[in-house]
C-alpha cells in the first residue's frame, strides 16, 4: 500500500512518517483453509486493551483474493475460497486482503490528492465543510478528541465532486480530482461486489434477495486525516462504532491505529503494505440475520506520526428495504430485527449518535421489550 518510507506530502515532509515495526510472521489459523490464509501481521498489545494481554491477542485474518478467485473458477457456486472468507466475516467481521484488484498507482494518486488537500489554508478547507445543507459530504474538521480531519462525498456523484475539486482547488483543473474519484470507486466498488457475491455464494442465499443492494446502491469515500497525538495519554480520533452499511473497505497507511473487539478484547489491525481491509457492516448482519457480525472498530491516535486512512462505505439509496434473508430466519432463529428502510435507519443515526451501533433501535419487537 502506501510506501513505508515515502513522505505522507511530496516535496514538505512535514508529515513524514516514521516506519512501524511490523513483524510479520506465518502462523496458525482458525480459518477453514491455510492456503487462502497468506500470513498474519502479529498485534502489538494494543494500548487501550480491555482484555488480557497474556496469551498474546489473535490476528486479523489476511487473505489472498487471487487464491480465492481460482479457487472460484474451479468450483461451482461454492467454493473453499468463499468459505475462507465467509468464516472470517462470521468470526472476525474483518479481514485484510491481498491481490485485491485496486491498482497500487490509483492508490497513491489518491493518497497524494488527499495530502493536497488536508494540507490547504483552513479558509479553503472551510469552504468544503460540512453544513446540515450538505449532510454527510464535505470537509469536517474534529477537534473533540485526536485532531481529526475528514473529507467525505459521494465517490459516484460526479457533480458533486466537481464542485468539490472546483471550491478546494479554483487555480487547478478539476480533471485529476474528477479522474481519481471516478476510477476509486469503480475499482472499491468492483472489489464490494466481488466480495458480496461471494458471500451470498457461500452462504447458500438467493442471490435475488441481494440484488437491490447492488443496483441500488452508492459507494462513499472518506479520508481521515489524524493529526500526531502530543498527548502522553491514548487518544482516539473515533470513538468504538460499527458502520452503517453493507460493507466497509479501509486503506490503511504504515502508521496503525485502527483496533477492532474480537472476543471482547481491543486487537489492533497492523498495517499490510500491499492489503486493504474489508470490514462487515450492520446492513450485512441484518441481511443475514446476524450471522454475519459487524465489527465494531475505533482508531487510535498515534503518538509517532500522523496518518491518512480511506474509508469506502458500501450504501444503499434512502428508499431501500432492509429484511433478513428467508435463508436465515426459522422458527429456531426468529428476525432479530424489524423491516426498515435506509432512511430510517440514517434519520434515526443523525438524531443520536450511534453507541457504538444504531442497530439495537431496529430489534424485533419482542427482542427489543426483553433487552432494552
Ligand atoms: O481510520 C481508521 O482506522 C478507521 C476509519 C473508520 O472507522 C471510519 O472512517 O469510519
Amino acid at each position: 500500500m502506501f510506501s513505508l518510507s515515502a513522505p505522507l506530502l511530496a516535496g514538505s515532509g512535514q508529515f513524514s512518517l516514521k516506519c512501524k515495526d511490523i513483524s510479520t510472521s506465518a502462523c496458525r489459523s482458525h480459518l477453514p483453509n491455510q492456503s487462502f490464509v497468506s500470513q498474519t501481521v502479529t498485534s502489538p498489545p494494543s494500548e487501550l486493551s480491555m482484555g488480557s494481554l497474556d496469551p498474546p491477542p489473535p490476528a486479523i485474518p489476511i487473505i489472498d483474493l487471487a487464491a480465492v478467485r481460482a479457487a472460484s473458477l474451479q468450483g461451482s457456486s461454492k467454493t473453499r475460497g468463499g468459505a475462507v472468507l465467509a468464516t472470517a466475516c462470521k468470526e472476525w467481521g474483518i479481514f485484510q486482503a491481498l491481490n485485491h484488484g485496486v491498482p497500487e498507482e490509483l492508490i497513491e494518486r489518491y493518497r497524494t490528492q488527499m495530502l493536497s488537500l488536508f494540507s490547504l489554508p483552513m479558509e479553503r478547507k472551510q469552504a468544503a465543510e460540512r453544513s446540515p445543507m450538505t449532510q454527510i459530504r464535505g470537509y469536517q474538521m474534529r477537534e473533540n478528541a485526536g485532531p481529526l480531519e475528514l473529507f467525505q462525498v459521494e465517490a459516484g456523484n460526479e457533480g458533486v465532486v466537481r464542485d468539490y475539486a472546483q471550491t478546494l482547488f479554483p487555480h487547478s483543473s478539476p480533471s485529476e480530482f474528477c479522474a481519481i474519484y471516478k476510477e476509486c470507486n469503480v475499482a472499491f466498488w468492483n472489489l464490494a461486489m466481488e466480495i458480496l457475491d461471494l458471500l451470498i455464494a457461500e452462504l447458500g442465499v438467493n442471490p435475488s434477495h441481494f440484488d437491490v443492494f447492488k443496483t441500488e446502491a452508492e459507494g462513499i469515500l472518506r479520508a481521515n486525516f489524524y493529526h500526531r497525538s502530543e498527548s502522553t495519554e491514548q487518544v482516539l480520533g473515533l470513538n468504538p462504532h460499527m458502520d452503517g452499511g453493507l460493507l466497509t473497505i479501509l486503506l490503511q497507511d504504515d502508521v496503525s491505529g485502527l483496533e477492532v473487539v474480537k472476543d471482547g478484547q481491543w486487537v489492533r489491525v497492523m498495517p499490510h503494505k500491499h492489503a486493504l481491509c474489508i470490514n462487515m457492516a450492520d446492513m450485512l448482519q441484518v441481511l443475514t440475520n446476524g450471522h454475519l457480525k459487524s465489527v465494531q472498530h475505533r482508531a487510535v491516535v498515534s503518538k509517532t506520526g500522523a496518518r491518512l486512512t480511506a474509508a469506502y462505505f458500501v450504501v444503499p439509496k434512502p428508499s431501500v428495504a432492509v429484511t433478513s434473508a428467508p435463508e436465515f430466519v426459522d422458527a429456531n432463529n426468529p428476525p432479530l430485527y424489524r423491516p426498515f428502510t435506509w432512511r430510517e435507519f440514517t434519520e434515526r443515526q443523525m438524531r443520536v449518535k450511534p453507541n457504538p451501533s444504531t442497530l439495537p433501535y431496529f430489534k424485533a419487537a419482542a427482542i427489543s421489550h426483553h433487552q432494552s
